[in-house]
């Protein structure tokens, strides 16, 4: 594996950019020193870190939605009426653009072009190029983002960041693992390495730019460890690349306290695993997910699942929620579902925000449990790598001790089970072959034979099936009617 977490050097970046910007007409037109002037003309108001960081000097909950649309116009349109909705705004990329196939792009701008309509399920912005993409910076007020899910993001990284986007979603592991089947996992990491150094060559030259790996991963029963753990490594490699602004995310789970605990062990496990590695000079923020699995089809009811999330983003003290809409049972969300979707969210965001969890052992609990977990998990990882953290990762799969529920990729392992327990606290059925201390699993099948004695029946696969539908079907955990 010729793979290192080592910084790249310039003469490594400047040759495979070269490769990179000629895989598309439009690389072409992008200059770098062209893009850092831009990117220093931007007023604070529109650059992602410094509203991150005056949102954690006040200890407020920012919100952003995802959106994205084929043509440039209409995406300015759509951003423009979601804007005074929200703090931060996204540019949601769609999936021709995320797997590469910018011909396939190209057909879908067309064709939407002769319908009328909007026929990509996002921005294609690689294919729009790097003028139209920053008409969309140009015509807004807040800070914008891009969001997406691409295994190798190199050149859309580049148009991107050079047109005046401050922000850039993802990770050569959560960018993989949830979403590509057969993409070596060695390469998505060494191709995310790109990206973590064209970031990191923007904040040499001046430029803070907010890189926020994918914390949801498959947004199915994720236990809280599992995404910390890849969220850790995502932030360390970026860090060794010279980004400087890391916002770690997690994904509602439904629980009360796991989910405050959640998000107090991620900022926390973050600050101790970067220090430990020799990293002192970076900002670090929290994102919050609101629920990412499946959603009731009723609206009334998917909002009940909204408010449900904004409240724990609010009282975990997440830096920023990302919002869901009501259409989400559906589809894309209208623009005016999604505007809806954030309303609903500022409004519980509003008033949940002065108040705090009041400190008690059954959340320092569940805090503690989450940091052995990790801890756990990532000592394997640094020593499979050898001390590398990079290595160990496309290790760690292999061996399953970074095993994601319910991913598609082929190097996953996909043996660990989650299950709720009796509260609907996510726990450990079966670990497979993660490395989690022999206490740490003797506590998960305790609070899981506390359910299955409530339920009267014996824990096994079909609760797992049960938990999987059961917020679509109107509840957190999976009882048997
Ligand atoms: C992993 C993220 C999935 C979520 C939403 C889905 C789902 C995807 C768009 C979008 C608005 C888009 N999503 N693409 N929302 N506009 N172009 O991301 O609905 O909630």
């Amino acid at each position: 594996m010729s793979l290192r977490n080592r910084k790249l050097t310039l003469d490594e970046f400047q040759q495979e950019r070269t490769e990179v910007m000629a895989t598309w007409p439009t690389g072409t037109g992008v200059d770098f020193e062209d893009g850092v002037r831009y990117q220093l003309s931007l007023p604070d108001s529109k650059r992602f870190s410094s509203v991150l960081a005056q949102a954690v000097r006040e200890n407020k909950t920012l919100c952003q939605p995802r959106a994205g649309v084929a043509l440039v116009d209409e995406h300015i349109k759509l951003l423009q009426f979601l804007e005074d909705s929200c703090d931060l705004l996204p540019s949601t990329i769609d999936a021709y653009t995320r797997l590469n196939h910018y011909e396939k792009a190209a057909e879908g701008i067309e064709r939407s072009l002769a319908a009328g309509t909007s026929l990509l399920n996002g921005f294609p912005a690689v294919n729009h190029g790097l003028a139209e993409c920053r008409r969309v910076v140009e015509a807004l007020k807040k800070p914008v983002q891009v969001r997406h899910g691409t295994p190798d993001a190199r050149l859309l990284g580049e148009i991107t960041l050079a047109a005046g986007f401050t922000a850039y979603e993802g990770g050569g592991i959560s960018y993989n693992i949830p979403y590509a089947k057969k993409v070596p996992l060695e390469r998505s990491i060494r191709h995310w390495q790109y990206c973590d150094r064209l970031v990191g060559l923007y904040e040499e030259h001046g430029v803070r730019i907010n890189r926020e790996p994918f914390g949801p991963l498959s947004g199915t029963l994720v236990p809280p460890f599992i995404s910390h753990s890849v969220a850790i490594i995502e932030g360390l490699l970026a860090l060794e690349q010279g980004c400087k602004c890391i916002t770690l995310g997690y994904g509602q789970a439904g629980n009360l306290v796991q989910d405050i605990a959640a998000i107090r062990s991620l900022r926390e496990l973050g600050d101790e695993f970067f220090q430990a590695a020799g990293y002192t000079d970076y900002a670090l923020s929290t994102v919050f997910h609101q629920w990412m699995g499946g959603f009731p089809e009723n609206e009334s009811m998917a909002y009940a699942v909204i408010g449900w999330g904004s409240a724990m983003a609010a009282l975990s003290g997440a830096t920023k929620v990302i919002v869901k809409t009501p259409h989400e049972a559906s589809g894309i969300p209208t623009k005016e579902a999604n505007r809806q979707g954030l309303d609903a969210t500022r409004q519980m965001l509003n008033m949940v925000r002065e108040q705090v969890f009041p400190p008690s052992p059954t959340l320092e609990q569940e805090v503690e449990l989450i940091k052995r977990e990790v801890r756990a998990v990532l000592a394997k990882v640094f020593e499979l790598g050898e001390g590398d953290v990079a290595v160990g990762a496309v290790r760690a799969f292999e061996a399953g001790v970074l095993d994601v529920p319910f991913a598609p990729a082929a190097c996953n392992a996909g043996k660990l089970l989650p299950v709720r327990d009796n509260e609907g606290a996510v726990r450990i059925f079966e670990p497979g072959r993660v490395p989690l201390p022999e206490d740490v699993m003797t506590y998960h099948r305790d609070k899981i034979a506390e359910r299955a004695r409530a339920e009267n029946r014996a824990p096994a696969f079909q609760m797992v099936v049960d938990d999987i539908y059961a917020i679509s079907k109107s509840k957190l955990i999976g009882r048997p009617r």
